[in-house]
């Protein structure tokens, strides 16, 4: 009798709970490369390459320690082109009695799978700190969520920065104000650790650019750590060189600079090639030993026990509803330019271009500049997540959905978040090096060279007067509108009118 685990291109770990369910001795691993998965939304080139050769060098390193693995490449001849085609084929061939999954990250797999009456054993997935039914008993009964509250939780429940009396380390939970410096031209971003591409890595290449040419998004650049012991050599890497000043610089941005202190390894914690304990572990250690300043600590596990954790949380407490939300009723369409990159927008074309070229854009970038952009615009929700999910290395829905519709688009009515992140062109200007390069005047509002910015955040406050106008939050952002001398308030209408205007026509910006 045969049992079989499918392992998928995100589940990259040895300590996967289908797989330590199960004994190599006598059971089969299956992983299979299909185009269901690869086309769904057009992923960036690099993704799909970087899942693949994951995938490829895993199942080597499988097979090293003594499992039997079934491997489905893309092109092969009996492919069925899809995961639960393939599940289906070799549970079959094998006759496996019991097929073993992991929880997946998308809800639309799992409903796939569940509906696919193979005999399947469900196992939760160990690698988050908080399992599904831990996050909806403490979501219970809560009408809004806010991140602070689940991630004092995740402080509590990990050990993680906490005195012997269980109060945190240096007297507060988060130090989030000590993490918005701009980047002084003085400090420089130190150079990226590069992975060079081995014989399987090349053959990964050439297939994907064979078969996904229409793919928005450049192969050439193509410079991540695919198997464990490169992913581990990337955190060394950032522990060393960037984490010291991680907690200063988080939200700056500069031109040119597309990882500046970042440690661009969320795309390896996804899939599976690193591991969140030992991160965090890793990093609180580095502050024990003085190594790095509280700011840069606490910012990092932060992002990793906290939000990390909450929008996933949220994502299976509310799939699939969650993904069908639109609080503001957009409807406006992308614009062209999220694929391109071409516009004089300085802050747009640096962001939109390293993600073509680079798979990656950092938070702040994506928040701020693109996110920004889309929610002032009043792009429709969904087509913005589509493109987050299609367009970064490291997104899966669980962590894009949540982040784009709730985060940015504020989609979800202010659920996830308790406002909405819209910030005019002087939020850009303070944070980045970009408006003094670029076609448009930060300082102008209104008139032709006025960075479209500035109007299209004063057009989202007036026309969402009736959502936004009583959000504590912006109470003084809505009382510096009501001061405003009618004119004002007028030629600012008239100018965010002009842009969209201009989007619906399709003329670049
Ligand atoms: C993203 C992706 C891609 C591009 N290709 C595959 C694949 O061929 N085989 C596979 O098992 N997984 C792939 N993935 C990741 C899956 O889309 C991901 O596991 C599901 O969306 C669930 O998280
Ligand atoms: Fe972006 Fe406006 Fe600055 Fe140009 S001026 S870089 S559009 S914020």
């Amino acid at each position: 009798v045969h049992r079989l685990a499918l392992v998928l291109g995100d589940q990259l770990s040895f300590d996967l709970a289908a797989l330590q369910a199960l004994d190599p001795a006598s059971d089969v691993v299956l992983l299979a490369e299909v185009a269901e998965e690869a086309a769904y939304v057009p992923h960036h080139p690099q993704k799909i390459a970087l899942i693949f050769s994951a995938m490829r060098h895993f199942a080597e390193a499988l097979r090293a320690r003594g499992w039997r693995v079934i491997y489905t490449r893309l092109d092969d001849a009996d492919n069925s082109g899809s995961l639960v085609g393939e599940l289906q084929r070799w549970a079959a061939k094998l006759e496996a009695t019991e097929v073993h999954v992991t929880e997946c990250g998308e809800w639309r797999l799992e409903q796939v799978l569940h509906d696919s009456g193979l005999p399947l054993t469900w196992h939760a997935d160990r690698r988050f700190l908080c399992g599904r039914a831990e996050f909806a008993a403490w979501a219970k009964g809560k009408k809004q969520l806010r991140m602070e509250y689940f991630y004092r939780e995740m402080r509590r429940k990990s050990g993680l920065l906490l005195n012997g009396d269980g109060t945190p380390v240096g007297g507060a939970w988060n130090f989030d104000a000590e993490n918005r410096k701009a980047l002084p031209k003085s400090v420089k971003a130190p150079l990226t650790a590069r992975f060079p591409h081995d014989v399987i890595t090349r053959e990964v290449l050439d297939l994907v650019a064979a078969r996904f040419p229409h793919h928005y998004g450049s192969l050439a650049g193509f410079d991540y750590p695919v198997t464990h012991a490169e992913a581990e050599a990337l955190w060394q890497h950032f522990l060393d060189f960037a984490l010291p000043a991680f907690g200063d610089f988080q939200d700056a941005m500069a031109t040119g600079e597309p990882y500046l202190f970042h440690a661009r390894i969320s795309a390896a914690l996804n899939i599976g090639l690193l591991d969140l304990r030992q991160l965090c572990a890793d990093v609180e250690a580095a502050y024990w030993s003085g190594r790095v300043a509280l700011n840069a600590a606490e910012g990092f596990i932060r992002q990793l026990i906290g939000w990390r954790e909450y929008v996933r949380g949220i994502y299976w407490l509310h799939m699939p509803e969650y993904a069908q939300r639109n609080a503001f009723g957009n409807t406006r369409a992308l614009p062209e330019f999220y694929w391109t990159g071409q516009t004089r927008m300085k802050c747009m074309s640096q962001a939109i271009g390293q993600t073509l070229e680079y798979a990656y854009a950092h938070h702040i970038q994506r928040l701020m500049v693109t996110g920004n952009f889309a929610l002032l615009a009043g792009i429709a929700p969904q087509q913005v997540c589509d493109w987050y999910l299609a367009v970064y290395m490291d997104a899966f829905d669980w962590v894009e959905l949540p982040n784009t519709l709730g985060m940015v688009m504020h989609a979800d009515g202010g659920y996830l978040g308790s406002k909405p992140y819209c910030a005019s062109g002087q939020y850009i200007k303070r944070m980045s090096d970009y408006c003094g390069s670029c076609a448009y005047k930060v300082t102008e509002s209104t008139g032709e060279q006025a960075c479209p910015f500035n109007a299209l955040y004063w057009h989202f406050l007036m026309r969402h007067r009736e959502q936004l106008g009583r959000n504590q939050r912006l109470g003084m952002v809505y009382k510096n509108l009501e001061r405003m001398p009618e004119a004002k308030q007028q030629a600012l209408w008239q100018r965010g009118e002009d842009l969209l205007a201009r989007l619906d026509a399709r003329q670049v910006l």
